[in-house]
């Protein structure tokens, strides 16, 4: 028999759902900004706001607190150690912060300021509180993966008595200069300041102290204080020193009805970092803004919020918004011509960035060439260390490679991953997606996975199916099998607290739960209702989680079943901002506000280390895609933007948002292809795909109220401009493979914008509306504007570009931008002379199907007509054999305008690779077709090529010579060229 207090608390569950159900389906609904804390009512940062407010009121007197103690210092083998006094009152008591300052092997300086008394946990908590009395100090054992190697070879080049000198880096030719009255530091490059820190002086750790309860101070008649606003700092008539001593936040802090016990006081930690010279800043996403990013202090076209990083549920989010979404990397990158340098604020907890420009003086001579900006930011962060990374450039490409050692790059994908993902809320049972299925093969519509939402479940229980629609999941997963293709079901992190069900009293019973403040398992509503959350900091819980996935526990999943990890910010319906409360406590008994933005990669890590072990003896690349993300989440899987809108606006705000990703070492990043909410017209449809087919993750999604839109449901001509925008990236999946492996390698972001590829280029910096498709010299600008049939591409260079379909060569010049036509069945795509990529042509309907086909080689001769350079990686796309050197690695190169050749893109001796099943096959796959862009006139004649294997052997292929005509190029269609694309040949022309 049910209490009945278990029954109100069904009614009221359901209530809730109803509620919150009845508000998704109502179209008109649109993120509710005030449901999101603004800056002034986040009591933290409208104090490190009003603290640089005061510090700029008072200007060159202001002197900031922060000195390093007399004989503190030290320097030794890469490391910079002291401590700094923080004066708390006009009696000159202090706080003593430990400061570290670490020089690395790999070129990155790191920073870290802790605080003494945390340290030794010699503090007080309130409440009875049961969290840790530490700063948070363990977000560097999720996120650091290596290159923490010291820099032993750095020298102490100056020791003053105000400041001392280290030179580090590669060629000794970076400098730390530490000053220590105030501290502050100072990061040149070949004897030039790049990058300040607390050069303005807002440094500022809320150090511990014990809560002195004072009188309520009397309110003036009609003045009454707002729910989560901190009152009004005073207003200045003569400035008075900032003391950051606004209280009315220190103890605890409420919004939207939900209180913050904050046990531990105030703990903010913020500094000042200016970029000395730079006038653009990248980076800190998940914003959905332009990719350089705007100022955060007002004025005409700026915000008027610093950028936020605190992972939360945005539903439709508003676009061109410094407001926080569902995943967050504190990475960011600075770039004038021909430099970049960047930081890594490594802090888990609520942060925000505020980010202003300050014009330098111009020489008047200089006719405005040469303006100096400095970009100032502004990093605000609730709790944990000051702990940041100082990258010196110079060029983009240190600056991510360097990141990317840091925080592990790309993990190699599941090759599936890269085709086409057909998804919607929801595939009501097996027999839908059997069907979808077959009509996408009837319609010869290219895709690799189909994919469940939440309804697939009974009653929103993960690890069931519902009985009635899903009776037979394993004849559903054979069906995809058949033509290689894949099934990836939702598992969300909340675990419905339901009687009866495995998952929920295995949580409980073992204690693998996040607690609430009290130190109870903590409650609170999900899609299922009521909920508990695992909690995946837990060592334990991870291994937990691992057990639910075995094939024969998730039954009806089978090896071609993968995961989709939604929610995970964690989105809670009835917790503050529709997240977890602030003083919950994890694992290690660490407060959620510590771990906050750590905890979407936790479950993430929990779910992509689960599928590692389904099966004794299989050991297979996971697929885990996630929507909420911190830094070192690229390790794991895919992220995508969330809850967007079906509207030509959120089309238009993805690819910078893209972008953003990739250059902040999250490159496998898509966005919901057709827009999630609300129904796309069928040009708007159309032209998403266009724009998809150039995600580094491609999925169509769509709302469970949205109308079905399959891609054969679209009607003619739509359904022929999608599957021809499909097959487009079917057909590049070898070049988008390869651009996997570079950011596998090297952190390179999968699409680059302009100032990543041509950084010396200044007209391209702000440039966030087209984008390489890795080193292939693919150049693609979208349109994402409704009724639009011809668009502007800017070009970055002096290559010639011709247009991919017609090889036309467009009238280009450096610096400027080129009209293209682009009616609704065409894509905007050039490429840029001097690149070669590979292509697999023939078209099939999954990229498993495509495994053993023969390659095409596209060679975009150069300017000069005379030479080109490309690669191919390959390899099975699902083992980790790929780290035992079974792959096949490329690189090509027409040379002296006569010669293709092929060799180990590595310098392997490829004879001597032992083979495995994979490589054995590969064998047997040739390259068909080599298609020459810009063929010279001397080829006019040529009838056959020369083709020359290894081993001495020798034959010759057919070749059709085009001339140029109109405004096309020459080109040649070598066929039937024979070679093993694995092995050394050459074509000679
Ligand atoms: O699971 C349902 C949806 C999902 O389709 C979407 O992709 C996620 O971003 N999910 C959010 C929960 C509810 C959205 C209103």
């Amino acid at each position: 028999m049910r209490s009945s207090a278990q029954l109100s608390s069904k009614w009221t569950a359901g209530l809730c759902l109803l509620i919150a159900f009845l508000g998704l389906l109502n179209p008109a609904v649109a993120v509710k900004e005030h449901d999101f804390k603004k800056c002034d009512q986040s009591g933290f940062c409208k104090r490190n706001r009003a603290y640089a407010d005061a510090a700029v009121a008072i200007g060159s007197s202001w002197k900031s607190p922060y000195t390093v103690a007399a004989d503190s210092t030290h320097f030794k083998e890469g490391q910079f150690q002291a401590t700094i006094l923080k004066t708390i009152n006009d009696q000159g008591e202090t706080v003593r912060l430990p400061v570290t300052v670490s020089f690395l092997k790999n070129g990155a300086a790191r920073v870290t300021v802790d605080e003494e008394k945390r340290q030794k946990k010699d503090i007080e908590l309130r409440h009875d509180s049961k969290a840790r009395k530490e700063r948070y100090n363990e977000a560097e054992k999720w996120v650091i993966v290596g290159g923490t190697a010291f820099d032993t070879e750095a020298k102490l080049s100056h020791e003053g008595k105000g400041h001392w000198t280290i030179k580090y880096g590669p060629s000794s030719n970076f400098e730390a200069v530490i000053s220590f009255a105030p501290f502050s530091l100072d990061f040149k490059r070949d004897g030039h300041s790049q990058i300040k820190f607390n050069d303005r002086g807002l440094l500022n750790m809320e150090h511990w102290r014990p809560k002195v309860d004072k009188p309520e101070p009397e309110k003036k008649e009609g003045e009454e204080s707002k729910e989560g606003e901190a009152p009004e700092a005073t207003p200045e008539a003569k400035p008075e020193e900032p003391k950051g001593e606004d209280e009315s936040t220190w103890w605890d802090e409420t919004f939207g009805g939900n209180t913050d016990s904050k046990p531990r006081g105030p703990e903010s930690v913020a500094l000042d970092i200016s970029f000395v010279g730079y006038d653009h800043v990248y980076g800190i996403p998940s914003h959905a803004g332009p990719l350089s990013l705007k100022e955060t202090r007002g004025g005409d076209g700026n915000y008027a919020d610093p950028y936020r990083l605190y992972n939360l549920d945005v539903f439709e989010y508003i676009l061109d918004s410094p407001m926080t979404l569902y995943g967050a990397i504190p990475f960011m990158q600075a770039h004038r011509k021909d430099s970049t340098v960047g930081v890594f604020w490594l802090n888990a907890a609520e942060t925000w960035i505020d980010v202003t420009k300050a014009k330098g003086h111009t020489n008047p001579l200089a006719l405005g060439i040469g303006a100096k900006t400095d970009t100032h930011t502004h990093w605000i962060s609730e709790s944990g260390l000051l702990d940041v990374f100082v990258f010196l450039g110079p060029t983009p490409q240190d600056i991510t490679k360097t990141y990317g050692e840091l925080t592990g790059t790309t993990a190699m994908p599941q090759e599936f991953s890269l085709g086409y993902h057909q998804c919607r809320w929801n595939y009501v049972s097996d027999e839908d997606v059997k069907d979808v299925d077959r009509k996408m093969d009837k319609f010869k519509i290219p895709y690799d996975v189909i994919w469940l939402d939440i309804e697939y479940t009974d009653e929103k229980k993960y690890f069931t199916w519902d009985p009635n629609m899903f009776k037979d999941p394993i004849s559903m997963g054979k069906q995809l099998d058949e033509r290689g293709r894949k099934l990836v079901t939702i598992i969300d992190p909340h675990i419905k607290n339901v009687d009866g069900y495995h998952v929920v009293s295995e949580l409980k019973s073992k204690d693998l739960a996040v607690k609430n403040k009290e130190g109870n398992i903590f409650e609170g509503w999900c899609w299922p209702g009521s909920s508990h959350w695992i909690d995946a900091f837990n060592p334990t819980a991870i291994s937990w989680w691992a057990s639910l996935f075995k094939y024969d526990t998730f039954k009806g999943t089978m090896e071609n079943t993968w995961i989709w990890n939604d929610m995970n910010e964690p989105s809670v319906f009835n917790g503050p901002e529709t997240t977890m409360p602030k003083d919950n406590l994890h694992y290690g008994d660490w407060e959620h506000r510590d771990v906050h933005n750590l905890n979407g990669l936790t479950f993430h890590n929990a779910t992509a280390t689960a599928l590692l072990s389904r099966k004794k003896g299989e050991l297979r690349r996971p697929f885990v895609l996630t929507r909420s993300f911190f830094a070192g989440s690229q390790r794991i899987g895919a992220m995508w933007t969330g809850d967007n809108q079906a509207s030509w606006g959120h089309l238009g705000a993805a690819v910078p948002m893209l972008l953003s990703q990739g250059i902040s070492g999250f490159p496998f990043s898509g966005a919901d292809v057709g827009g999630f909410f609300g129904n796309p017209d069928k040009d708007l449809q159309a032209r998403w795909y266009q724009a998809g087919a150039f995600y580094p993750f491609f999925r169509g999604h769509a709302h469970i109220d949205a109308r079905r839109r399959e891609p054969y449901l679209a009607g003619e001509p739509h359904t022929s401009i999608i599957t021809a925008a499909l097959r487009l990236r079917y057909s590049l999946l070898p070049a988008w493979y390869t651009a996997f492996y570079q950011a596998h390698k090297e952190g390179a972001p999968i699409i680059r914008p302009m100032f990543y590829t041509h950084p010396s280029e200044e007209g391209g910096f702000d440039v966030d509306d087209q984008l390489f498709v890795g080193g292939t010299g693919i150049l693609v600008k979208p349109v994402v504007e409704q009724g639009k049939e011809e668009t502007d591409i800017f070009i970055p260079d002096d290559e010639v570009y011709y247009d991919y379909f017609t090889y036309e060569v467009l009238p280009t010049h450096k610096g400027k931008r080129v009209a293209v036509s682009a009616p609704l069945d065409k894509i905007p795509v050039l490429m840029q002379g001097g690149h070669i990529f590979p292509r697999r042509d023939t078209p099939r309907r999954s990229s498993a199907l495509m495994r053993w086909d023969d390659y095409t080689l596209v060679v975009a001769l150069s300017k000069d007509g005379k030479s080109a350079e490309g690669e191919l990686y390959a390899d099975d796309g699902d083992s980790f054999d790929f780290e035992k050197g079974q792959y096949i690695h490329r690189r090509f190169i027409l040379a002296g305008g006569h010669t293709l050749s092929s060799v180990d893109a590595e310098g392997r001796d490829v004879g001597a690779i032992k083979e495995g099943p994979w490589l054995k096959e590969m064998g047997r796959v040739k390259v068909d077709r080599v298609i020459v862009v810009g063929a010279p006139k001397e080829w006019r004649d040529k009838k056959e090529v020369t083709v020359e294997g290894e081993g001495g052997d020798k034959w010759t292929a057919e070749m059709d010579y085009v001339p140029a005509s109109g405004g096309r190029a020459a080109y040649v269609v070598v066929r039937k060229v024979g070679a093993v694309i694995g092995r050394d040949f050459r074509v000679v022309f």
